[in-house]
């Protein structure tokens, strides 16, 4: 969806030149407009308990000239150059490589750079050639190279110009596609760099790769203090039977399929059209299409439609509150429900019914127990459990049974949470949704409360924030009494139910009931069962339980130290 991913320039910037320092290799392709950005940002297939995906983007001057049906000869303006690259740049978050062209005059560039910086653009490549080029791939055209010194005097003002300290501009060289041989190339290499430039693109139309392996090895010698560490960028349209790891292995750090994306659709439309005259109907052509529904999916028209219902009737957030707990004792201020203590002027649930409420969750239904006079705080409804002393959390939840029918959301009141979590839980997809912390891992050995834990499907999961939103994630088991070093992660107490989910849940529970003196799961008895066994139940009886993670954004009121980490959090 086209919200998801939405970044700003300065953490955007740096991220081709993490992952080239991190994997030293990556892979880039070809995009001309917001869909094919999208498509590619979202690609990530498993093979082999691996993923694979690109790790660039490519708004290439080719494809974005010919998705404007215009040839690739510098006519397309900067302006609308940008404006497609401003279309990429908002629904995608990986690095974005602008071809950039010849760059055109040093004031062009020198205007160009900032504009491409504010937009969270990494890296452009520019070419040396003379404007207006012609395209590299074009045997025909007389393809007239820059003056070497004016190109690397171009590069220099780019370099001179730019803020941010990891955009890249790198230099490529026409050389090979001029007629000129490697060793021009080298040469031209060696000016570039001196220059300033971040790395080299040696292109090729040859249908072998031999001129540049030729020139990676010559690459790779070039005197230490300039070619060192400078990434390398290769763009096997023509020699493509060549595999990405070869060029890897050859010395090359970014390989760019340079226009694939746009090829591919072009065959695409025209085979539809045809089959849509042949057969005077478009029901055969279906099968060449994507239904129009995984449009909607992917540009984000599913989740908008999904808020604008939240908008009309928000989902049910049930809170229990019912039970005991002593923190205001350990405190020396009274006895108050721990939610109801102040924390800077206000308690945490005030601060909780502001924050649900500004996302238009007006539906706070608090079930209430010990002292369950002081709960009057406007906007939620207060339930009570007249049975709190000798009843469980389950039974305090399915007193809000009626709230739950078309979908809810159960959540602890103890917590704070960021709205961006809630929003992320609400617009994620499955019937029941937990969210998850990763970083749990990491500081297993400070844990000193009773977590509820889970072991995910996908037992080596990355905590990437980018994951957030990934929904076909699955909790494989549930508990407090996992062993912690075989958790991957700590649940939070923040569940999302659809309709669906809400009324499996309420039958497996129902149907439990049915046997109530049995151990059950991890409790005594389903009398006492907490939350998280039902989910164990339900996962047992084969109902999918899905999660998204974040390893930020959320706070737990459970001890003095907490309290204090809590008021410190808050400013006012
Ligand atoms: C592009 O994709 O626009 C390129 C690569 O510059 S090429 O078309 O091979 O010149
Ligand atoms: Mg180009």
């Amino acid at each position: 969806m086209s919200l998801k991913y939405l970044t700003n320039p300065t953490e955007r910037i740096p991220k081709l030149k993490r992952i080239l320092e991190k994997k030293g290799f990556l892979k880039a392709i070809e995009v001309h407009n917001g869909l094919s950005g999208l498509i590619v940002n979202e690609l990530k297939i498993e093979e082999a308990s691996n993923f694979l995906e690109f790790d660039a983007l490519w708004e290439s001057s080719l494809t974005d000239s010919a998705s404007k049906g215009l040839p690739d000869v510098e006519l397309v303006s900067i302006d609308s150059r940008l404006f497609t690259t401003e279309q990429i740049a908002r629904v995608t978050d990986k690095p974005i490589i602008f071809d950039g062209d010849t760059g055109g005059d040093i004031s062009q560039f020198e205007y160009l750079i900032p504009r491409l910086e504010n937009m969270g653009v990494s890296a452009i490549i520019i070419e040396d050639k003379v404007f207006p080029k012609r395209n590299s791939l074009d045997g025909e055209s007389n393809q007239i190279l820059e003056d070497p010194k004016k190109f690397a005097e171009k590069i220099k003002a780019g370099k001179d110009i730019q803020k941010s300290r990891d955009f890249m501009i790198i230099a490529r060289l026409e050389s090979l596609i001029a007629g000129k041989d490697v060793d021009d190339a080298i040469k031209r290499a060696e000016i570039y760099l001196n220059a300033g430039a971040d790395g080299i693109m040696i292109h090729s139309k040859d249908k072998t790769p031999e001129k540049i392996i030729d020139f990676a090895k010559k690459y790779r010698k070039l005197p230490i203090n300039i070619g060192f560490g400078k990434p390398l960028v290769s763009v096997p349209t023509t020699y493509n039977r060549i595999y990405d790891d070869e060029l890897k292995e050859l010395g090359f750090n970014i390989v760019i399929h340079a226009n694939h994306n746009l090829r591919a659709s072009y065959k695409a439309m025209e085979e539809v059209c045809k089959d849509i005259l042949l057969n005077n109907r478009s029901s055969e052509a279906d099968k060449l299409c994507v239904p129009v529904k995984d449009i909607f999916e992917k540009v984000g028209y599913t989740v908008l439609t999904k808020k604008d219902k939240l908008r009309e009737k928000p989902i049910p957030i049930i809170m229990p509150a019912a039970g005991r707990d002593d923190l205001s004792l350990k405190l020396n201020i009274g006895k108050i429900p721990k939610i109801l203590i102040d924390i800077k002027g206000k308690s945490l649930l005030e601060r909780q019914i502001k924050r649900l409420t500004e996302i238009g969750l007006k539906d706070i239904n608090i079930i209430i127990g010990d002292k369950s006079e002081m709960f009057n705080l406007p906007g939620a409804n207060y339930i009570k459990n007249e049975n709190w002393e000798t009843t469980f959390v389950m039974h305090s939840l399915m007193l809000a049974k009626d709230k739950m029918k078309e979908g809810f959301i159960y959540m602890n009141p103890d917590m704070v949470l960021e709205k961006k979590l809630i929003t992320d839980l609400i617009n994620s997809e499955g019937d029941i949704v937990m969210v998850v912390d990763g970083s749990y891992k990491y500081h297993q050995h400070e844990v000193d409360k009773i977590l509820d834990l889970i072991i995910s499907k996908e037992i080596n999961s990355t905590t990437n924030l980018r994951e957030i939103n990934k929904e076909d994630r699955e909790v494989q088991k549930i508990g407090k009494r996992i062993n912690i070093l075989e958790a991957t992660h700590e649940a939070l107490s923040l569940v999302k139910f659809s309709k669906n989910g809400a009324k499996n849940f309420i039958e497996v529970y129902e149907d439990c009931l049915k046997n109530e003196k049995r151990n059950f799961q991890e409790a005594e008895s389903i009398k006492k069962a907490d939350f998280t066994d039902i989910l164990q139940e339900m996962i047992y009886r084969g109902f999918k339980i899905n999660f998204i993670e974040t390893h930020k954004g959320w706070l737990e009121l459970h001890n003095k130290k907490d309290y204090e980490i809590i008021k410190g959090y808050f400013n006012n």
